[in-house]
């Protein structure tokens, strides 16, 4: 349904007729205001209608009432699983983000739908896993020296089809004002997916030319001061977008391009956390000031959507692309990194503050993934999701609301039919030479199964007594491989999974043999 007015950049109208058409078409009045479905649009009859709209008029002149809610989707890129202090580390700082995610639901087995950039995003923005949209890995040329693998990857491509309606263009037709600031990485433009307003948003997956300008032609950053520090600066435009649009509903999709490389610290936090004892987790001085210049600007706009008036009618989301970047932090007990499927490659910080909806201290286990945010935005903004594409999450408001506590019968499920080569950290990986050779997996309870191609090597854990993966149970509890590998074939039929099989003609087995034993010499010495 598209919004009765006028709906052009930077200019909106939000009165009497928006109000009755959308909170009477869509789910608000029904399912969330009151908490119930009784009555829902289905169930109103037109004398209802009469009688609500003069309700509608008792309401729009209040603007807590008269919006539904503001979304602030904060996605930070390479943020490890530990990496805030409310997940544990001992050395960086999130004071701002730990308020938040205490006074909402934290999700401690959230996971991004890939181990690195592109395709989660894709993930994301689609509702769909990848062999949906087929963004396997960051570009579509093989990672790795070509001696050292057996298949010839599935390419895929590097971007978002323009036929895919993102939760953004879900948002935008009832009325949402939208923005993507920061990291895109799915096309040339974020506008062309739902976003009316674009600051950083290109085709490159790295800070533009870094964290320091100059940034080039990037759009919106070509005038930024030589000391501005880039996460700063994207919480100053997500603070203005939010004061232009104040009395309409808005959604931003804050995308940072903190915390991924390269690794430039915020100058003025340096000394700081020089002068602080490392953890023992956690001590990398420079990593530790990206981060604490992201809660920063967390608390800089929670504290302007007070001061607004706004904070209690904004939702916020937060959550990271992959795993942390292995070089500069650390997810033990999890093993792995990004570009990995162990977990400490794929899973992540996830919580969602929804004042007045989702109690404070709020704690699930249960397993959501990066594709659940599509249907959880659109629930949450009162749309319906697309009936042109599969959306593959599921909304996570029953969740939230503690109206449904678990998903026993719900498998997640990755696909990776590419490579990514090793950097100079390899020893939480299934080799030296490749973080992720082609592989699928799948998360089912408390179990969790990889399938790789090459050799048809199976690991199976039990995450529930080792969150690590260090002992694989493929070979001792051959009936659970079974049926978990029977679900994950089953699941991959479904979406059409393609699946490596053409041999590499330069592959070498001599050469790999030799680069493997050279990188494990010195670890053995
Ligand atoms: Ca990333």
């Amino acid at each position: 349904m598209q919004p009765p007015l006028t709906h052009s950049r930077g200019s909106h109208s939000f009165g009497f007729g928006w109000l009755v058409s959308h909170w009477l078409g869509s789910h608000w009045l029904g399912s969330h205001w009151l908490g119930s479905h009784w009555l829902g649009s289905h169930w109103l009859g037109s004398r209802w209608r009469i009688a609500c709209c003069v309700v509608c008029v008792l309401w729009a002149g209040t603007r807590a009432l008269g919006n539904p809610p503001n979304i602030l989707f904060i996605y930070i890129d390479d943020l490890g699983w530990k990496d805030p202090s409310y997940m544990g580390s001992d050395f960086f700082e999130t004071p701002h983000l730990d308020r938040l995610a205490h006074d909402g639901m934290i999700f401690t087995d959230a996971y991004s739908c890939a181990a690195n950039c592109a395709p989660s995003r894709a993930c994301v923005m689609s509702g769909q896993t990848t062999p949906r949209h087929q963004i396997y890995n960051v570009g579509t040329r093989a990672r790795g020296e070509s001696v050292h693998r057996r298949l010839k990857p599935i390419p895929g491509t590097n971007t978002l089809a323009p036929t895919i309606r993102t939760w953004a263009h879900q948002l935008q037709s009832v009325g949402y004002a939208t923005a993507a600031i920061g990291k895109w990485h799915l096309s040339k433009d974020p506008t062309d997916f739902g976003f009316e307003f674009n600051v950083g948003g290109t085709h490159s997956g790295s800070a533009p030319r870094g964290h320091y300008p100059p940034h080039g032609r990037v759009p919106g950053l070509d005038d930024a001061p030589d000391d501005e520090y880039l996460t700063d600066r994207l919480s100053e435009e997500a603070i203005g977008f939010i004061g232009r649009h104040q009395d309409t509903p808005w959604a931003i999709y804050l995308s940072h391009f903190a915390v991924h490389t390269p690794l430039n610290a915020k100058r003025e936090l340096v000394a700081k956390y020089r002068a602080k004892p490392a953890g023992q987790l956690h001590d990398h001085v420079t990593m530790a000031t990206m981060i604490q210049a992201v809660d920063d600007g967390v608390g800089r706009i929670m504290d302007q959507l007070k001061a607004w008036g706004l904070a209690r009618n904004t939702v916020v989301l937060f959550s990271s692309d992959n795993g942390g970047y292995g070089p500069a932090t650390d997810m033990a007990p999890l093993k792995g990194y990004k570009g990995t499927y162990y977990e400490g490659g794929i899973r992540v910080p996830f919580f969602v503050n929804w004042p007045q909806v989702v109690s404070p201290a709020g704690r699930s286990a249960v397993p959501i993934s990066g594709i659940d945010l599509y249907p959880t935005i659109c629930e949450i903004a009162g749309v319906d999701c697309p009936e042109t594409q599969p959306i593959d999450g599921v909304s996570l408001v029953p969740l939230l609301t503690g109206k449904t506590k678990d998903r026993k019968d719900r498998a997640l499920y990755w696909h990776f039919p590419a490579y990514l080569e090793s950097y100079q950290v390899f020893d939480e990986q299934r080799d030296p030479l490749f973080r992720s050779r082609p592989c699928s997996i799948i998360r089912y309870g408390r179990w969790k199964l990889h399938q790789y191609f090459e050799d048809g090597g199976l690991e199976l854990y039990d995450l529930d007594s080792d969150i690590g993966e260090t002992r694989n149970l493929a070979d001792e509890l051959p009936d659970r491989s079974r049926e978990l590998l029977a679900k994950l074939e089953s699941w991959r039929q479904r979406v059409k999974a393609p699946i490596p099989t053409e041999p590499n003609p330069t592959y070498d087995a001599a050469a790999e043999a030799e680069a493997i034993a050279k990188q494990l010499e010195p670890v053995h010495q």
